[in-house]
Parts: structure tokens; C-alpha cells; sequence
């Protein structure tokens, strides 16, 4: 390709028309007419091109890119590894459905997955198309090991937006309104929200594993599923000791201990996965996102025999494991070891952290800072409570959107800024993007 792209693009933020510009509004326009108005949007601009810590839009506004497509380009968008493998896949072969006949990258994309995830014990893995499929996948296969039918979920949780994750995701509006009944067999228990739990992460195992074995009975439980931090849920990070102490229950009850690493995997927070930071060693992970730089794929990785005991047959799907998705997930991998982004990413959420530090004494409606990595983000509340402040957050989205920055939002109360940066953005860009948002969050609530 002759023309620059990726990490190549002008890193700097540029904005030349109003937010949004004219070629935007005309494609909204046009939107109204042929896409279903039921999907939302962050920003109300269209994307052209991206890389490195930039997405410039068809007006030729370049924007800092602080949400990755929500976790999604970990190693920039058009990363080069990525753009060579999937050019040379292209033109090899599309499609052949890995259950007619397999082809070399699935099975690659698999050891990977068995060597990088959490454990050195034998693993297997199985591969498909989005995060909700993954979990569906790691659910059925935890049933069919267990021969059990109940699976544990958790407050502020998020697993997808098919039926069974519907039922499994936390929160109502805007993912489960009007769409029910859900899957039976799912039951919700409390997590360690430390902020507003004050619980240590001893006690709020100990409150959430009893109301298990109360209401469900350990007995009956197939799978406990849990994000090692909350995503959508607003970047909940669990007390220390909680997570380990899910996982020491599940082994001790013979119940499949599943962490859901979409959102959190892939260098993502500064370890390969979160369940690293406490040396947690789940018995199926599910991951998806940061996985393939882009290109839609999931995998489902475990101990070979609880992946095992379903029969021949079982697993599967047309495109699940696609060989173009696979070749792009090498070139993701290869880009993550080869620039050692999880280093990057301890760096990224090291400035971050500060900026949002600093912010802190300069007005109270931060409730909290909090996140690892580059997966960083701001609760807001009333001063002196813990009321959340739910309008506050789309309000600074949006005014930071105009400025040419753009960040997301998240939380079960809607009151949290999630910053979710690709983890190649330089530091310039990063350090820009981080004073506009602290300058724009002061500017909000007039302080
Ligand atoms: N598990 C932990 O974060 C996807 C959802 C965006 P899919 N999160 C972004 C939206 O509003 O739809 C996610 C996740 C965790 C599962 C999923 C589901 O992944 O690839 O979107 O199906």
C-alpha cells in the first residue's frame, strides 16, 4: 500500500470542521434512513482511518483514540503484522469451516492461547466469533463436565447480549429491556466493590459464596463466572484475596471457575491477563477483543479435560476460529510480545493515574480513581456521598468528543469515565488527551 496507514498516520489531534462535520452529518442522514435505529453511538462522528493513538474521521478530524474500539485494538488499528498476515490469508484462502476442513492458523491461534493464559497445567481451547459467543461456549462446556445445570454470576457483571449472557449481564438499560425471558439456572450474587462495599476481599468471598451455597447449593453449580475486573460494569477492581478465594471455593466444590478476560486480556492491564496480577489460575477463560486486533474472534481455553468432555460435534459454528480473524490474531500476539505492550500499558495507566491524581484535589466530585493498566477510570458522586452523578460522565464524553478526544463511559449507574487507550499511543498524545479530559471534567462541574 502506498499510502500511509497505522501506526504511520499523523499522531497529533486535529480538528478543521465543527463535531460533527458536514460528510458526518450526511451519513447520519443517510444512517436514519438505512440502519436501525436501535444502535447507539459514542461519538457522533464516521471514522476513515486509524492508527497508532489516532481515528481520524471522514472530515478529516483527527481524534485521540482513548477507547480502542472498546479494548479492541490493544495493538493500534492496521497494526502492520496484522495488515501483512491478513493480506497474505486473503489471498490464500477465506473460509473452508474448521469442522469441513481445518487449516493451520486455528491451531496456532490455540497453542497460543493455552501457553499465554494463566497455568502451565494441559490445555485445549476452541475458537468463535464474539465475547458472547465465548461465553455461551465456556458455559456448555462446564455443563457438560460437570453434568450440573446452575451457574453464578455477579453484580455489575457483563457478558454479552444473547440470551443466555443477557440473562447473566447485570445491568437492565440498555441491554436487557424488553428482551426478556432469560435463560433459567443464573444466579446473581454480590461482588467486591470495595469502594462501596468496604469490605476486604476475605469478607465479600465469604458474603458472596454463602449466599451460593444458601440459595443454590455448591452442589448444583456448574460454572462461576466472573470478569477479574468489571468492564461495563465500571472498571471494578475486586478487593485483594476475593478473586483467589473464588477460585479456592470452586476447586474445593468441584464447580468450573471461569474468568471472562474479554475486556481485561491481552496485555490490557499490564499483565498478559488480570487474573495474573494475583496469580489466580482460572479452569476456562474466555477472551476475545484484544485478541486479533480488530478482526472478530473468541476463544475458549482450559483444562484439556474439562474442554474435553463435550462430545465430537458439540462446539462449533460456520465461522468460528475464521482463518483471516486467526492470521490477524498471530500478527496481534506477535505485535504484543514483540513491543511488549504490557509493559506499555503499566506505563500508559502509571500516567494516567497521575492526571487523574492530581484532578482529584482540584474538585470532589471524584468518588474514585481506579483500574490497572490501561484500563483506568473515574467514579463520580455527590461531594461527600456516594450518590453516583449519572449525567456527568456523557456530559464530558461529549464536550471532550468536540475537542477532538474520544472517551467512553460505563458503570451499572452510568456515574464512570473509562479510559481504555490503545496500548501504542505515544505518550504526547496520551498526556494531551488526559489534560483536555481533567480540564473538561473541571470546566463541567465549574470548578
Ligand atoms: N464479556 C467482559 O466486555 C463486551 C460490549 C459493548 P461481544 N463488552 C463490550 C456493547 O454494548 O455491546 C464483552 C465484555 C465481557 C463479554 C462481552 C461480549 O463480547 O464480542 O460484544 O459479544
Amino acid at each position: 500500500m502506498s499510502e500511509p496507514f497505522g501506526p504511520e498516520l499523523p499522531q497529533v489531534r486535529k480538528i478543521v470542521t465543527e463535531i460533527p462535520g458536514p460528510r458526518s452529518r450526511a451519513l447520519s442522514e443517510r444512517r436514519k434512513h438505512a440502519v436501525s435505529a436501535a444502535l447507539g453511538a459514542a461519538v457522533p462522528i464516521y471514522a476513515d482511518r486509524a492508527g497508532g493513538g489516532v481515528m481520524i474521521d471522514v472530515d478529516g478530524n483527527s481524534f485521540i483514540d482513548m477507547g480502542s474500539g472498546i479494548a479492541v485494538t490493544n495493538v493500534g488499528n492496521s497494526a502492520p503484522l496484522v495488515a501483512e498476515n491478513v493480506t497474505d490469508q486473503v489471498h490464500r484462502l477465506t473460509h473452508t469451516c474448521f469442522m469441513v476442513a481445518g487449516y493451520e492458523p486455528y491451531i496456532e491461534v490455540c497453542e497460543q492461547l493455552n501457553d499465554l493464559t494463566p497455568g502451565d497445567h494441559e490445555k485445549h481451547s476452541a475458537l468463535f466469533n464474539s465475547g458472547a459467543e465465548a461465553v455461551e461456549n465456556a458455559i456448555k462446556v462446564a455443563r457438560a463436565h460437570t453434568g450440573r445445570h446452575a451457574v453464578v454470576v455477579f453484580e455489575h457483571a457483563y457478558h454479552g447480549r444473547t440470551n443466555l449472557t443477557m440473562g447473566m449481564t447485570a445491568k437492565n438499560m440498555p441491554y436487557k429491556e424488553s428482551f426478556g425471558p432469560f435463560s433459567p439456572e443464573v444466579y446473581r450474587v454480590p461482588t467486591s466493590y470495595p469502594l462501596r462495599d468496604g469490605l476486604d476481599g476475605a469478607q465479600a468471598a465469604e458474603r458472596s459464596l454463602k449466599r451460593v451455597e444458601f440459595e443454590v447449593g455448591a452442589h448444583n453449580v456448574a460454572a462461576l463466572m466472573i470478569e477479574p475486573i468489571k468492564g461495563e460494569g465500571g472498571f471494578i477492581v475486586p478487593a485483594e484475596g476475593f478473586l483467589p478465594a473464588l477460585q479456592e471455593w470452586c476447586t474445593a466444590n468441584g464447580v468450573v471457575f471461569i474468568a471472562d478476560e474479554i475486556q481485561t486480556g491481552f496485555g490490557r492491564t499490564g499483565e498478559w491477563f488480570a487474573c495474573d496480577h494475583e496469580g489466580v489460575v482460572p479452569d476456562v477463560i474466555t477472551t476475545a477483543k484484544g485478541i486479533a486486533g480488530g478482526f472478530p474472534l473468541a476463544g475458549v481455553t482450559g483444562r484439556a479435560e474439562i474442554m474435553d468432555a463435550v462430545h465430537v460435534g458439540g462446539l462449533g459454528g460456520t465461522y468460528g476460529g475464521n482463518p483471516v480473524a486467526c492470521a490477524a490474531a498471530l500478527g496481534a500476539i506477535r505485535t504484543m510480545k514483540e513491543q511488549d505492550l504490557a509493559a506499555r500499558a503499566v506505563r500508559i495507566g502509571d500516567i494516567m493515574r497521575q492526571k487523574l491524581t492530581d484532578l482529584q484535589g482540584k474538585t470532589d466530585v471524584i468518588a474514585e480513581v481506579r483500574g490497572r493498566g490501561a484500563m483506568m477510570a473515574i467514579e463520580f458522586a455527590e461531594p461527600g456521598t456516594l450518590a453516583p452523578l449519572a449525567d456527568l460522565p456523557k456530559a464530558v464524553a461529549g464536550a471532550c468528543a468536540q475537542q477532538g478526544v474520544v472517551i467512553l463511559t460505563a458503570g451499572t449507574y452510568g456515574n464512570v469515565i473509562r479510559l481504555l487507550p490503545p496500548l501504542v499511543i505515544g505518550d504526547d498524545l496520551l498526556i494531551e488527551a488526559m489534560d483536555i479530559l481533567c480540564d473538561t471534567i473541571l470546566a463541567e462541574v465549574g470548578a
